[in-house]
């Protein structure tokens, strides 16, 4: 098991609701999970973990340009509510911290990868890079540069879905999608009308808050009126909850009692997911405004280590299998790197390809 380390008041003090927040979540409830779907989230949250890693490697040994903005630490949010839903049935809409949503959604690492270095091969076709991750076999609507951009996306996503069966009669149109995006993004006004008129219309759609205490630099609790995202869904009359966004078991278990009142037709839900990034905004971000206390807080509760505390110590996977989940990552993510820097880059005279719907 994962210990709880108790905080001092000094760190609390500094620290805010967040973390007291979360350590009050840890607590509250255990979480099962068969050894097939617990050795398949621990692969998923590797790969998303793994491949960020490699990310950071390339960009440092200046091999990957613009603007990268990785997800490590948030793993458990990608996993846990991805992996709830129905894959290439369910839509899903990113941000621009798009990488590991995309691979959680089934999109092949070699597809991500090649985006990333403006390949042909990438899923965007190499016109979009990082933070425009699109797969529309893997029901991926898109990474989005501007915050709150990706929201009113999958508002109408989840529109069709229910216009699709209440208009046009498709009885098996029953897909639900999850909107992805930060607390800094809570502050944006997109989000709130989105609420409004999923609520209002009983749209499929989970919006999911991770919830990762900053914006940048800018302190949620510096922000933010009422730092409790998931209370502003009573506004709304829509239901709210929080949960600890480090445990992958937890999220599911949210996403999935969600995703289930979302499909049976009683609408949205806002599932805020406690979390934290272990690395700095953007590769570009040398990350020096958040205190060493704080990070060694959260680096405690890397969702990774206590997802494989939980299958070691329920006896569901031995060390030895985790390590060999690991090495197996490893090379399909060396090898996407591969493939990605022998891929062609698109060719001048399409650059005018991909602009409007029909090609
Ligand atoms: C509409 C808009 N305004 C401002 C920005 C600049 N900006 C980039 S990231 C960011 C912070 C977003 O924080 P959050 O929503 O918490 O997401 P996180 O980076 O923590 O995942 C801002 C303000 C932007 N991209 N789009
Ligand atoms: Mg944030």
């Amino acid at each position: 098991m994962v210990q709880e380390i108790a905080p001092t008041t000094a760190i609390q003090a500094e620290l805010g609701s967040h973390q007291e927040r979360v350590a009050a979540l840890f607590r509250a409830a255990a979480h099962s999970v068969t050894r097939d779907e617990g050795l398949m989230l621990y692969r998923d949250m590797t790969l998303g973990r793994r491949f960020e890693d490699k990310c950071a490697e390339m960009y440092y040994r200046g091999k990957m340009f613009g603007f990268v903005h990785l997800y490590n630490g948030q793993e458990a949010v990608s996993s846990g509510v991805i992996k709830a839903m129905k894959p290439r049935h369910d839509w899903f809409c990113s941000t621009y911290r798009d990488h590991v949503h995309a691979l959680s959604a089934g999109v092949p690492a070699r597809a991500v990868m090649s985006e990333l270095f403006g390949r042909a091969t990438g899923c965007s076709k190499g016109r979009g890079g990082s933070m425009h991750l699109f797969s529309r076999e893997h029901h991926l609507l898109g990474g989005y540069a501007f915050i709150g951009e990706g929201i009113p996306v999958a508002l109408g996503a989840a529109f069709t879905s229910r216009y699709r069966r209440d208009a046009l009669g498709e009885t098996d149109s029953d897909a639900v999608t999850a909107a992805f995006f930060g607390d800094g993004t809570c502050n944006n006004g997109q989000f709130y009308e989105c609420l409004n008129m999923a609520q209002l219309w009983k749209l499929p759609i989970v919006f999911v808050v991770e919830n990762n205490k900053w914006a940048i630099g800018m302190a949620h609790e510096r922000a933010t009126s009422d730092t409790e995202i998931y209370r502003k869904a009573a506004a709304f009359g829509m239901p709210g909850e929080e949960v600890d966004g480090m445990d992958v078991l937890a999220v599911r278990d949210a996403a999935a009692r969600a995703v289930a009142r979302a499909r049976a037709g009683k609408g949205p839900t806002l599932l805020e997911c406690l979390t934290y990034r272990f690395r700095g905004h953007s590769l570009a971000d040398p990350d020096e405004l958040r205190c060493e206390q704080e990070k060694a807080f959260w680096a405690r509760r890397d969702p990774l280590k206590g997802l494989a505390a939980h299958l070691i110590d329920h006896g569901l996977a031995c060390q030895a299998e985790l390590s060999a989940i690991g090495e197996e990552v490893d090379a399909e993510v060396a090898d996407a790197v591969d493939f990605a820097l022998s891929a062609p880059e698109p060719d001048g005279s399409e650059l005018t390809r991909y602009v409007w719907a029909d090609d």
